[in-house]
């Protein structure tokens, strides 16, 4: 193609502050693609036809094209089109001008990078019990909240060992989202799900600094974050007899003030089955992954083991104590208010567990049992639903498995994991948004970009790893593209990343500061027409993909959880990981 020069002033008008308001058409991946990476980009209007990308640093043009795929999705009547520009390939800044609109982006060596460390870094900014400092968190320093070390035995949680309203302590772990409290299920999942993509590439994680307390020692910045919650973990198991309590809670919400200037009394509640199997699962997995780390976790390792094995005989002998918080309120006083994190069925939750303890131990019981209660189908990570890490567990690449039952375990889950993954990638390239995620109803509900969209974008690498199908890759990074900006509404849904991201999570820490800019790294839920907050916020749509609104208020579209912060620590660092391994060839 012959290269011209573009006017200056012509795309400057485009970009900064002008007479006329710029169009907002273009939607891309605002955190910048890697060199060997497919790059496309959408029209989030009817009639674009063409667009053109010029070299920011020279002004040159360097492309010209056409649009690609023009269609709709199920809600709605405007046909976007793709602007695919992945023949470009040379590092540097760029403007693709399409539609009368500008967008900057960048290609460069290990865009995920920041990504992936913001989203780990995120996990430090939630640590309760110690102070923030300075030299960690820079503007976002605070002082310590929530010791925990005086926490009550709710009468729910009572036995013959710990009476109703017993003190213990329980001090450590992170906050689990926008609120303060501690629920064991979803900061095992969190911390299950990141160990995970720990195993597949520790080489990556060994190099990685982001700049927390422990990052002069010998372990992984990783799993010394994960540390700080495990640790905490510990003290929700009863000594007397192994069940692990469902959570560390006020009984209601605290509003949006500073932790230093949270009042109220804080519970262990009821040991829940759900709880209690989870705490197994990422105890077992701890206990394997922490054993080289004996010098700056001494003892951990094979303490981990135990706690595990006890939960899990705890939850055999108690399968049906499931978590009801209403059933809970009728019972017993106080009144528990807070996230519930509320399940019908532990099948699941025993899979992982005697996964991850069969593999921990070798033992033929755990096997058994995992067997037993494998899933009838591959479904993405969530905390509702903890199969696929159980999954995981089976098919990590390295692991070798012996005898029949075991090879026959590891075919069928295998097969599972293609299915799903042949299934979401189909027509893919032909949706309004060129992902697989995006294009179905279903897509959206509460916590959704990260229980669904980052969590297939880890699948879709899961099932790469052990399958080799690069259309499986290509797509995990289109669900990337699609966090990062290229959506209807043109967020970069991270705070603190991007041209266009959220700056007012529903999020207590952040609200509380006195500090505009929100915490950096953090996932918000996303566009969820569930709308459940709908009384506090007024959305500006009620379309499934545009139900979100960056205020304060929404919890339903806008909080932060450390689950979803897992699901973009997952995807981002694999993604990073496997982007330096592809530009390498
Ligand atoms: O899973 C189904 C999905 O299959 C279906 O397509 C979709 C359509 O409606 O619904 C999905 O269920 C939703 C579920 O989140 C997804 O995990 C439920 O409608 C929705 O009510 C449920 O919301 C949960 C929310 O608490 C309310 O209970 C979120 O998962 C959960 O992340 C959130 O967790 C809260 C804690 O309780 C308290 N701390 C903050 C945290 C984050 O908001
Ligand atoms: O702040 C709470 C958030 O962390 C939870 O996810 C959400 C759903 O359980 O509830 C939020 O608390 C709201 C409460 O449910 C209703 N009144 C307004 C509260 C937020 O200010």
């Amino acid at each position: 193609m012959k290269s011209k020069l573009i006017s200056f002033g012509i795309l400057a008008g485009g970009l900064a502050a002008c007479s006329q308001p710029a169009a907002d058409v273009i939607r891309l991946n605002q955190v910048g693609y890697f060199p060997s990476q497919e790059k496309v980009a959408v029209a989030n209007t009817a009639g674009v036809t063409d667009f053109t990308v010029v070299n920011a640093a020279t002004g040159e043009e360097v492309l010209k094209g056409t649009t690609t795929v023009t269609t709709s999705n199920p809600w709605s009547q405007t046909a976007r089109s793709a602007m695919d520009f992945s023949s470009l390939n040379q590092p540097g800044t760029y403007w693709l001008l399409a539609g009368g609109d500008t967008a900057t982006f960048e290609i460069k060596d290990r865009p995920l990078a920041v990504v992936a460390d913001a989203a780990l870094k995120s996990f430090y900014y939630q640590r309760t019990g110690m102070p923030i400092e300075e030299k960690y968190a820079g503007q976002w320093n605070r002082p310590a909240g929530h010791p925990d070390t005086q926490v009550l035995i709710h009468p729910s949680a009572a036995g013959p060992a710990r009476k109703a309203g017993d003190v213990i302590s329980s001090p450590k772990g992170w906050y689990d989202a926008g609120d303060y409290n501690k629920y064991i299920v979803n900061s095992a999942f969190s911390i299950g799900l990141m160990q995970a993509i720990y195993r597949l590439f520790p080489d990556y994680f060994a190099k990685q600094n982001v700049n927390i307390p422990e990052s002069g020692n010998n372990t992984p910045d990783l799993l010394d974050e994960m540390y700080y919650n495990l640790d905490w973990m510990l003290t929700m198991q009863d000594p007397a007899d192994g069940g692990v309590y469902h959570k560390l809670t006020t009984p209601n919400f605290e509003g949006f003030v500073k932790p230093t200037e949270c009042k109220q009394p804080r519970y262990v509640v009821q040991k829940s089955v759900t709880a209690t199997l989870d705490f197994a699962a990422v105890m077992a997995q701890a206990s394997m992954i922490f054993k080289p780390y004996q010098k700056d976790y001494p003892g951990f390792s094979a303490k981990a083991l135990r706690a595990a094995e006890r939960a899990y005989s705890w939850a055999e002998k108690n399968p049906d104590a499931l978590y009801k918080q209403a059933d809970l309120n009728e019972k017993y006083d106080p009144d528990i208010q807070t996230g519930e994190y509320g399940d019908t069925d532990a099948t699941d939750e025993l899979f992982w567990a005697a996964s991850e303890l069969f593999y921990a131990t070798g033992k033929q019981a755990y096997m058994v049992k995992a067997v037993k209660s494998s899933p009838r189908s591959y479904l993405p990570p969530s905390w509702g639903n903890v199969s696929a890490l159980g999954v995981f567990a089976w098919l990590l690449p390295e692991r070798e498995l012996k005898g029949v039952t075991e090879e026959a375990m590891e075919g069928t889950l295998k097969s599972y994991l293609q299915a799903y993954a042949t299934n979401v990638v189909k027509g893919a390239n032909q949706s309004a948004f060129h992902a697989p995620y995006g294009d179905e109803e279903a897509d959206f509900f509460w916590g959704c970009l990260s229980e669904l969209c980052a969590n297939q974008a880890t699948s879709l690498v899961y099932a790469y790893m052990v399958g080799d199908n690069n259309n499986f890759l290509i797509n995990a990074y289109r669900n990337m593209d699609y966090i990062l900006g290229r959506n209807p509404l043109g967020y970069c849904y991270v705070t603190g990343l991007g041209a266009k991201s959220p700056m007012h999570p529903h999020h207590r820490l952040s609200a509380s500061d006195g500090i505009d800019a929100p915490l950096p790294g953090f996932l918000v839920g996303g566009p969820n027409p569930g709308q459940q907050d709908g009384q506090f916020v007024k959305y500006p749509s009620n379309l499934p993909d545009e139900s979100y609104v960056d205020e304060e208020g929404s919890y339903a579209s806008n909080e932060i959880a450390i689950n979803w912060s897992a699901g973009l620590v997952a995807a981002a660092s694999a993604l990073d990981a496997l982007s330096q391994r592809m530009s390498a060839e």
